[in-house]
């Protein structure tokens, strides 16, 4: 009789844990919404630099450069322009367009086989485009280029 009142009183002790624990566990899965930690994450994966280089509606002009030629368009539209540069040659050059107040040209020359791009935006007008280096635009490294409007 005793023994029967204990085992019913542990019985009843226990489903007020089992009760309790579950009402306790109920209201976490509200809690783990931090909604600063799924922002963490992104960055690192994003970034990639070089896409930022090109425009979207920038024309490509491709100029080839060689001993001793200037292989590129003589005419393009005014607007954002992409020169696509390669050194087709056997020695280093370099490419500079100048003229209404422009004077760009690469921070170092390029060496054979190599290719880089350029972004200018060419008002019309007319340009000179050659090779900065030595004589090589004398000797044929010079092209003259027009932009329309
Ligand atoms: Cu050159």
């Amino acid at each position: 009789m005793h023994r029967k009142r204990i085992s019913l009183l542990f019985a009843l002790c226990l489903t007020w844990l089992v009760i309790s624990a579950c009402a306790s566990a109920t209201p976490a899965p509200g809690n783990p919404e931090v909604p600063g930690q799924e922002r963490q994450g992104t960055p690192g994966t994003e970034g990639a630099p070089g896409q930022e280089m090109q425009t979207p509606e920038s024309t490509v002009a491709p100029a080839e450069l060689a001993e001793f030629t200037l292989t590129m368009p003589g005419t393009l539209t005014a607007g954002p322009l992409t020169f696509e540069v390669t050194n087709a040659g056997t020695m280093a050059h370099n490419f500079e367009v100048e003229g209404n107040g422009i004077e760009e040209a690469f921070e170092s020359n390029l060496m054979p086989g190599e290719t880089r791009t350029m972004q200018l935006d060419l008002a019309a007008g007319t340009y000179e485009v050659y090779c900065p280096i030595g004589d090589h635009a004398d000797r044929g490294m010079r092209v003259e280029l027009t932009i329309t409007e």
